[in-house]
């Protein structure tokens, strides 16, 4: 018996230009999705899952991993409706298992997804990846979002680089900026204007980790023994960049953070998705280390590294070549599912923008379909190479 990554690929639904057809002749034997037309907070029906799930195993695709069932700014606040969101929650996670989904992937990272300050990076060979500048970042904070209690929040140092950064930007690149940042959460398609922004970060202004902490973990009391009942594995992402930015409090950003949550709340359906792209744009981390001490409590694995170019800015590098030593992080992966007899739900994370791709706008940022299969093609070249070598003997295919 072979245990290996099940190979997917990330699939926005209909409105995603690559076609299911597409997505299987990338070598993918499952797509990892989400009903990403029903807003935040509202219950996925089993009808609605099922009609989904047809189409996708009609084109000979398999799902079970769902990415993500967002929560809702509510239930991180613990404001407004969200016990009626918790509910909405629970009902979701039942509906999602009556119809065969055993994964759900979600993150807790207030009012912002993942973060960044250009989409369009070039590097040598032409590609597009993107890109993360914490002196840019900062000179937004500053001077476009003049957020109160930016300035205090950095050393002096800090401060004149993001000064000083500012002042040389041309207006266009200001712009440039502003809209990437203002882009919003990924796969949602929305886009923020400053004011919402404004109003948003005033709203966490008495949350602090500590209580964020809190909010998560009373979430997971509620639905982690709803999910454990259904058959449900839960899988926490790590916050993107793993670091707070916007003064907000960024609570799953390393293994502390995971143990924290761990402890609190001890049930194996209280998951995590190893995301090590994520992971990787904290240089404190040591992710192979990460993925043996939580071996048994990851359920879901995103491929991906960052290359940092100094102490302020990473781009998102190629899946074999980065920060991130990948042949060791696979290989531990690949010793974890033998060990536990399991095959893990695998995705390149973000992909770069590559030949045609440019010119087909549609793409989400990190997902146009010739970077998703160019990432999946090296991974799963790494893991096949691995896995024979590592087992040959038990295989007795070789
Ligand atoms: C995802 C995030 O598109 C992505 O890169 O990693 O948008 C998101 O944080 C995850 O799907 C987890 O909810
Ligand atoms: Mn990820």
């Amino acid at each position: 018996m072979r245990f290996h990554f099940e190979q997917s690929l990330r699939w926005f639904g209909p409105h995603d230009p690559a076609t299911l057809q597409d997505i299987r002749q990338t070598g993918a034997s499952a797509v990892i999705t989400a009903l990403h037309h029903i807003p935040v907070g509202e219950v996925w029906s089993v009808d609605e899952i099922q009609r989904y799930k047809q189409n996708i195993t009609s084109s000979g695709l398999a799902w079970h991993v769902v990415e993500s069932v967002n929560v809702h700014e509510d239930i991180k606040r613990r404001t407004g409706n969200y016990r009626q969101y918790i509910e909405n929650y629970k009902t979701t996670l039942r509906n999602l298992a009556a119809c065969g989904i055993d994964v759900v992937t979600y993150n807790f990272m207030p009012v912002l997804d993942w973060v960044r300050t250009d989409l369009g990076y070039t590097l040598e060979d032409g590609s597009t990846a993107m890109y993360f500048d914490q002196i840019d970042f900062w000179a937004f904070e500053l001077f476009v979002l003049q957020r109160e209690g930016a300035k205090t929040s950095l050393t002096e140092e800090a401060y004149r680089m993001a000064e000083e950064r500012f002042r040389s930007m041309q207006e266009a690149d200001k712009q440039r900026m502003l809209d990437v940042i203002l882009s919003g959460i990924p796969g949602e398609g929305k886009s923020f204007t400053i004011d919402y922004v404004k109003d948003q970060l005033d709203k966490y202004r008495h949350i602090d980790a500590a209580t964020l902490r809190q909010h998560l973990i009373l979430f997971l009391e509620e639905i982690i023994p709803v999910a454990e009942e259904a058959g449900i594995r839960m899988a926490l992402h790590p916050d993107d960049p793993s670091f707070s930015v916007l003064g907000l409090p960024r609570i799953v950003t390393c293994e502390n953070d995971y143990r924290l949550l761990a402890e609190a709340v001890p049930s194996l359906a209280n998951g995590i998705c190893f995301c090590a792209g994520s992971l990787s744009s904290n240089p404190g981390n040591d992710l192979l280390e990460m993925s043996r001490h939580f071996a048994d409590r990851i359920h879901f694995v995103h491929l991906r590294g960052t290359q940092r170019l100094s102490p302020y800015q990473f781009y998102e590098a190629s899946h074999l070549d980065s920060s991130v030593d990948m042949y060791q992080l696979v290989r531990s992966f690949v010793e974890i599912m033998h060990r536990r007899e399991i095959c893990l739900p695998m995705r390149p994370d973000h992909g770069h923008h590559l030949f045609g791709d440019l010119d087909n706008k549609q793409f989400l940022y990190g997902y146009s379909l010739l970077g998703r299969m160019k990432g999946l093609a090296e991974l799963r070249g790494l893991e096949t190479g691995i896995e024979r070598s590592l087992y040959k003997d038990e295989s007795g295919e070789q």
